[in-house]
Order: C-alpha cells, then structure tokens, then sequence
C-alpha cells in the first residue's frame, strides 16, 4: 500500500502468515535507532494496565505472540485511541519513521498521524496519515510501516506527535498493539535489525494454492516432523472438505489459515480468526491419539467465522453448542467414524441432553442427519453464519420441534447403544 501526503510516502506491509517481522519495503525493526534513547510520554489518553509501559514502545523487542499484551504498548480499552509525544534529546535530520504492530485480529492494523515539531507542544506540522487497515477481509497480522521522504529527510525536529486512534468501534478491544517505533537519522548509525529466533514454518497449500496453511513449530521443533508428514495431509484433504460441506450464499471460506503451537500454552486448542494455537505439550502427548482429529476440529472453526455477526444488530447469535457440535460432528462422523469417540453410553442415554455440546451434540446431529435431513449440517452452518439460527429452524427442516427429535434421539440411543458399554 502507497500514499502521499506532499513528498512524503507512508508504505505500509502486512504479514499475514510469517511473523518475523521483515517485509519487503519496510525495513525491520532496528535496535540502535533515535528513539530507542528517546523519551515518550502519553500527551493525552491512557495505557491500557493489560499492556506493556511505554517502554515496549523502543525497547528493541518484539513480541513472541500475535496475543502478547504485555510486550505491546495500547491505549486503554474502550477508549478510541491517544497522543503520544517522542522527545528525541535533541534536533536532528530525520530520515525514516517506522512504526510496527502485531495482533491476530483488529488490533493489528495501524491508525494514526504523525507530526513533528521543536518546542513540544504547539508548533506541530503534520507529516503523514497512516491507515493500514485492509478494506476488505480479515485485519489480523503484523504490520510495518515506514514514513520517509523523497529528498531523503522528513526535516530536523526534536520532537514527534503521534496522534493515534482506534481501529475499530464495535467492542471495546479496538486499540493498536503498538510493538516498536523506530526513527531512523540521516546520516546516523547504520540500523541493526531486532534479531527474531529463527522461524520453522512450513508453508501446506490445498490444491493449485487455493488456500495456504502456515504451520509453526518455531517452539516445539520436535513436532516439525510429525506436521510434516501427518497434520499437512490432512490439512490438505480436509480443509477443502470442511468448506465445501459448510459452504454459505456470498461467504469464501478464509484463504490463509495460521496454525501455531506454542511452548506455554495450557489445555488442548483455540482458534480465534485465522489462526490455530495449539498446546505443544499435549499435542506431543497425543500424537497417536486424538492431535489430528483435534486440529479438524479447529478448522471447522475457522471455516465457520459466525463472529462475522458480531457487528450485525439483526443477527441472533449462535449457541456455543451449535458452534461446537458442528464442529465435534465433522471430527468424530466424517473424519474419523472408526474411532467411535462419540458415542452415547447406553447407561447415559436416558439423560444425555442434545445442547450438551461437543460430542454429544455431535451424536445429536448424525442422529438428525441420518433419520431426519441429510443436508442439515450444511444448513445449519449457513443459519449459523448467517446469524438467523433460531430452534424454529428444526421445525423447518425436519418438521418436528427439537424437543421431539431429542425425544427420539434418546430413545435411539437407548435401544442401539451396545450393552457392553
Ligand atoms: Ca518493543
Ligand atoms: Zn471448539
């Protein structure tokens, strides 16, 4: 992306699969550059307490994480944004402003303008404008941009005026995570980029590279192996799968899908936007068991994106049992059926509760598709994702209430369920 403002140029990049931090045209995040001795202070605005001081600003670090708060400046939440002022000691000739951010969803891209001036406080000149976010699609990434000008300075100033809003409205979590800002000198030190350790990600497309999985085993290389030769497949087969099944009027499933384990994380999976992170330590302890099965599970959730609705006051959100029934259905019926991993005990069916999610709901849902609506699943997403899923829709697919198919789903349940269960 490129703008003018006068002979400045503002370029702005977004990583949306790698996070190292480089990108093409903006230069990396430099550790010996004019700001990293100089002082900020918040003119106006507050930090957000979950983040970072000022200091993550021009320490020379840069996150771990697309959700590291900590190692991240923001404005407070809830607020729509604030002033920062940079005090560099001193005027000098001001060859580059580069300012760099990373979140996963709407916090990644980079609103503000830059002004610069040599009192402080009342002789700014507006330098740039900066918007980054995208016009279209999912804003989630690491973004660099770069001010600069033609002649090869900004000018000779003291101090900068960052005026920065928020992203978004919609819900309080619109503030940038701010990672670093560099003010490169004309004529200063030649800028040493931050070091990032070295990524191992691997790049899986589907077929003819409709879409593109990363896949990140930066911190656990032991498992690099195993999502070579066992997860890529199936990423590869079932992904293309998934979106097919759950294909909905005007939606394309997302074409860049981030797949992250992580060293620190607790519990099994999550997928928030596009990106899967998934607990390293019990991925190696399930690698025979349940770790693809689990990671299908999560791409249904990728390909379902029924927060889309968030921002439509009309829609009716969709019950997380819904959510993650759909997505335990497509694991435990359609990927892996030999594993039986859902079924109902006999001695359980006469309470089992079909909104009890997960697997059980998932037995609900086969039982419903095979007895009752074989394009139930593909139905029930679209409603989902549409955001009118309401229980008439049982009726209207089947012509029973749902209290009637649980009725009869349970009865089912107790006369097949095998007795040695
Ligand atoms: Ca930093
Ligand atoms: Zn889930």
């Amino acid at each position: 992306m490129l703008s003018s403002h006068a002979a400045v140029e503002v370029v702005s990049e977004r990583n949306e699969l790698t996070t190292d931090f480089r990108f093409k045209r903006v230069p990396p995040p430099a550790r010996n550059d004019a700001a990293t001795t100089a002082e900020f202070s918040l003119v106006e605005g507050h930090r957000d307490g979950n983040g970072g001081e000022l200091a993550a600003l021009h320490d020379g670090k840069l996150p771990r994480s697309s959700d590291a708060p900590r190692e991240n400046f923001f404005f407070a939440a809830g607020t729509a944004g604030g002033k920062l002022r940079l005090d560099l000691g001193r005027a000098i000739a001001i060859k580059q402003v580069n300012t760099f951010s990373w979140h996963a969803g709407d916090r990644g891209p980079q609103v503000y303008t830059l002004s610069a001036g040599n009192n402080g406080t009342d002789d700014w000149k507006k330098i740039a404008a900066v918007d980054t976010r995208p016009k279209s699609g999912e804003p989630g990434g690491q973004y660099g941009v770069s001010i600069a000008e033609s002649t090869g300075s900004l000018g000779r100033y003291r101090y900068l005026l960052f005026e920065v809003a928020h992203t978004e409205a919609n819900d309080p979590f619109g503030n940038t995570f701010f990672s670093e800002m560099d003010v490169i000198e004309a004529g200063g030190p030649a800028p040493e980029p931050v070091a990032m350790p070295a990524a191992r990600v691997e790049i899986v497309e589907t077929a003819g590279g409709a879409c593109r999985f990363a896949v990140d085993t930066t911190e656990a290389p032991d498992l690099t192996d195993w999502t070579h030769t066992e997860l890529a497949p199936v990423l590869r087969e079932w992904y293309p799968r998934i979106a097919k099944l759950l294909a909905s009027a005007g939606y394309a499933a997302p074409r860049n899908v981030q797949i992250v384990f992580s060293a620190e994380m607790k519990g099994v999976a999550a997928t928030g936007g596009t990106r899967v992170s998934c607990a390293a330590k019990w991925y190696r302890a399930n690698l025979k068991g349940e770790a693809k099965g689990s990671i299908v599970h999560e791409l249904v959730h990728v390909v379902q994106q029924y927060g889309l609705n968030r921002r439509n006051p009309k829609a009716t959100p969709t019950p997380g049992w819904v959510t993650e029934g759909l997505a335990d259905y497509i694991r435990w019926f359609l990927y892996e059926p030999q594993s039986h991993g859902a079924e109902v005990r006999a001695r359980d069916a006469a309470k089992a509760r079909h909104d009890a999610s997960y697997r059980t709901t998932a037995n609900f849902f086969n039982f419903v598709t095979t007895k009752y609506d074989p394009q139930l699943v593909t139905q029930l997403n679209a409603a989902a994702r549409a955001g009118t899923y309401t229980e008439d829709f049982w009726k209207q697919r089947t012509g029973h209430t749902i209290t009637e198919l649980a009725d009869a789903w349970r009865a089912n349940a107790l006369t097949s369920a095998s007795p040695r269960n």
